[in-house]
């Protein structure tokens, strides 16, 4: 698997006045952007290659779909120990998504399904547009997830959620999907990726070691029992405020230099 060529499904585009965004695009419109094993390769590559400029990440679809999940046709008769190194495969490139250098934000459209909501899943925030649906097929293929799905979904869904999905089929549209926790933004068809690159804007402009600990610290803290997650908090806290920026920044507010929270 991994002699493969690298892929051309996937493209990467620089965006901003310091190079800071990356917009990764899965560009198999015609195959309604299915994850085939050169794709997966490529995410996990694109995540271990991306240049020092670049700050935060969106990922979206090209076509009328984010993405329609595990290639099918590709689903080659394959023993255990190949199956087992298939789904590890996957296993190592979200990690990278969900554990690289910088926070990515899906941009939703369409179908969100099977391995396309288990790349969704890896992401930091996911904003859909009022075309996105979800679902996990692998129930009725007679398949199971493979590319973290069981771990990574129930955490945003729920384990019921997710059961009732793969039993029965279930599909939620976009606004119950928001409803359920799927996404965290919902927008008006067409207005996912302007959403998402926005907030991918404001991401960037965050210290970089906050980013960091939301990104590598929070999730592990939030499985941690809590007499370790609220140590492990302190020595992440302590990190964090001791950096330059940090002091620039609160010092910023105090001389009345930096914006107020506000609600509008
Ligand atoms: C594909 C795939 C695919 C489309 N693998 N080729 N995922 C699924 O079970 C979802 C299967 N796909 C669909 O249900 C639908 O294609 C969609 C709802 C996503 C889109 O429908 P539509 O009408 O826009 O497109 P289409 O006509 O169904 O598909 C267009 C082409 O893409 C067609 O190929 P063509 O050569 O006949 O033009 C389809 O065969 C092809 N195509 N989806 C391969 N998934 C780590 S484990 C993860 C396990 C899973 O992800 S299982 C769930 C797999």
């Amino acid at each position: 698997m991994s002699t493969k060529k690298p892929s051309t499904d996937l493209q990467l585009e620089l965006r901003g006045d310091h190079q800071e965004i990356a917009v990764i695009r899965l560009s198999r419109p015609a195959k309604r952007n299915a994850l085939n094993d050169g794709l997966i390769l490529a995410l996990r590559d694109l995540f271990d290659n991306l240049p020092a400029t670049v700050r935060a990440a969106v990922i979206h679809g090209e076509g009328a779909h984010f993405c329609a999940g595990l290639d099918l046709g590709e689903l080659q008769e394959r023993d255990a120990g190949q199956g087992l190194h298939h789904s590890r495969m996957w296993h190592a490139a979200l990690e990278r998504v969900q554990y690289g250098p910088v926070p990515v934000i899906a941009a939703l459209h369409g179908a969100v399904v099977g391995g396309g909501l288990e790349l969704a899943s890896a992401c930091h925030i996911r904003v859909a547009d009022a075309s996105a649906f979800y679902a996990l097929p692998e129930g009725s293929r007679g398949i199971f997830v493979g590319g973290g799905g069981s771990v990574r979904i129930p955490k945003l869904v729920g384990v019921a959620c997710m059961t009732d999905m793969m039993l029965t089929g279930r599909v939620y549209n976009a606004e119950d999907g928001e409803r359920a926790g799927f996404a965290q933004y919902l927008v008006p068809e067409g207005q996912a990726f302007d959403k998402a690159l926005a907030l991918a804007q404001r991401v960037a402009a965050n210290a970089p070691l906050t980013n960091y600990a939301l990104m590598h610290a929070l999730p592990r803290i939030a499985e941690q029992p809590a007499d370790q997650g609220f140590f492990t908090e302190s020595l992440m806290a302590a990190i964090a405020q001791s950096a330059p920026e940090a002091k620039a920044r609160v010092k910023a507010f105090l001389d009345g230099k930096a914006n107020k929270v506000s609600k509008d």
